[in-house]
């Protein structure tokens, strides 16, 4: 995407949450965080080691869900 150039389309942000497991403590939950964040398309990241769970805020035309469980399974977590 250009900076600068007006995109006449609102952002859509769609919210899911993901059960997660492998997460141990709040250095798995900022590892996802960080990877997540690195996607564009990726509006916010939530994780809980406590709760098995990570919630994304994302945009559906940028990103796909799919790869968003495929980051996460990259950084060596299981997602149901
Ligand atoms: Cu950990």
């Amino acid at each position: 995407m250009f900076k600068g150039w007006k995109y006449n389309r609102e952002a859509q942000v769609e919210h899911i949450t993901l059960n997660v497991d492998g997460m141990k403590c709040g250095g798995c939950e900022n590892g996802i965080k960080t990877a997540l964040s690195a996607c564009d398309g990726v509006a916010e990241v939530t994780a809980s080691h406590k709760d098995k769970t990570v919630a994304v805020g994302f945009d559906p035309a940028k990103v796909s869900l799919e790869q968003i469980k495929q980051t996460i399974v990259a950084q060596g977590f299981q997602v149901s």
